[in-house]
């Protein structure tokens, strides 16, 4: 295990060099891919933008919910950012549109003793996230890839962006966020997958 880390390590390393990246680029134990590789359990859920809603719910004040046109009337942000799968690829200088996940608990509320969120998919995946790392300018509830509605493989009609953690924290066909008060785990959470999930210290699996 060690010895496979630390190879794809030398050829992230290597790859960064040959493209003139910046040697703390690539987190270790990753190697840029160029292809943007498909990972759901399941299948592609169905749905239907007129009967979609977000939900934001759990330990906030005001829970509410956003219809498709609801969401897209709020304020739209665009970033570019580096993500990264524990299964070792990662892909530089992804383009998202979104909204901001901060301006959307905000308007809830959140209450003194909110301090996780759970996000709840179509089709029943769930992954867990610290309120705090949820705050981040970069994290967001993305609706576009590279300009494009986002594909359904890809998360379609809106996926949770959290670019700073592995990929599997990005949840895909996102339905609801529930602000909770003590944590809870996730689908691959619970399956072995670490909590927390942070690229650059290699936060893959709990064994
Ligand atoms: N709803 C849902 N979201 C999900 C998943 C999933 O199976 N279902 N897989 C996760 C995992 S393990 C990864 S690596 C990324 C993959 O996103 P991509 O298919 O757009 O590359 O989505 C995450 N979000
Ligand atoms: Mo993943």
């Amino acid at each position: 295990m060690a010895i496979t880390s630390k190879l794809l390590g030398d050829r992230g390393r290597k790859q960064a060099a040959k493209l003139g990246l910046q040697p703390g680029r690539i987190p270790p134990g990753q190697y840029l891919t160029e292809r943007f590789p498909v990972l759901t359990y399941g299948r592609n859920p169905a749905y239907d933008l007129d009967s979609w809603s977000l939900s934001i719910h759990g330990e906030v004040e005001e829970p509410y919910t956003l219809r498709w046109d609801e969401l897209m009337a709020l304020e739209q942000t665009t970033i570019t950012t580096d993500i990264h799968c524990v299964t070792r690829w990662s892909k530089l200088d992804t383009t998202w549109t979104g909204v901001r996940v901060r301006d959307v608990l905000e308007r809830a509320r959140v209450t003194p003793s909110g301090a996780f969120v759970m996000a709840h998919c179509d089709g029943g995946y769930t992954t867990n996230v610290p309120l705090e790392a949820l705050l981040d300018d970069d994290v967001l509830l993305a609706h576009q890839y590279g300009g494009k509605p986002l594909e359904h493989d890809h998360g379609a009609p809106l996926r949770l962006l959290v670019p700073k953690r592995y990929f599997w924290k990005s949840a895909k066909f996102l339905r609801e966020l529930e602000v909770m008060s003590e944590d809870r785990e996730g689908f691959w959470e619970l399956n072995g997958y670490h909590n927390g999930a942070d690229p650059w210290t290699e936060q893959r699996h709990w064994f």
